[in-house]
């Protein structure tokens, strides 16, 4: 394998391309050394978030979460690198932006709003087979 091999999808959700963040997040990954790819904005649909978030389903925040990632635009790339789905989960940091740390994107630019949903500004694939589905979701073809 290459050391490009591993591949993640990165989505910049509809509260960090509403808040002007794209640029922002975009350069921590790149600074981080990672290559992007692919990146394009995007007008997310129910079909394309069902297969997305299916995990979630009948999960109490699933119908808040599909609305909200319809809310906007949405930033979509992929992330290439050797370690670049924990790398980026790292850069990301924990799901609730309350207990993120300050120094990751959920941290520094993150708040609980107190909806129904967390909005926390980024998706990142979390293991290589949800990587590649994901991908393939999101950019078929690639
Ligand atoms: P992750 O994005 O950190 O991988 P997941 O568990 O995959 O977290 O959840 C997907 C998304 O659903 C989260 O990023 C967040 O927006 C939302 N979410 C997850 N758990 C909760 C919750 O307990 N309350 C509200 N929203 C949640
Ligand atoms: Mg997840």
């Amino acid at each position: 394998m290459s050391e490009q091999s591993e591949r993640t999808l990165i989505l910049i959700k509809p509260d960090g391309v509403r808040r002007g963040l794209t640029g922002q997040i975009l350069a921590r990954v790149e600074a981080k050394g990672y290559t992007l790819t692919a990146v394009e904005l995007r007008d997310a649909d129910d079909q394309l978030l069902a297969a997305h978030y299916a995990e979630h389903e009948g999960k109490p925040f699933y119908a808040p979460l599909v609305e909200f990632m319809k809310s906007g635009p949405v930033l979509a790339a992929v992330a290439e690198g050797h370690r670049v789905i924990e790398g980026f989960r790292a850069l990301a940091g924990a799901t609730d932006p309350t207990s993120a740390l300050p120094g990751t994107i959920r941290g520094d630019f993150g708040r609980d709003w107190g909806l129904a949903v967390q909005q926390n500004l980024v998706h990142g694939s979390d293991s290589v087979a949800s990587a590649e589905r994901e991908i393939g979701l999101w950019f078929p073809g690639r």
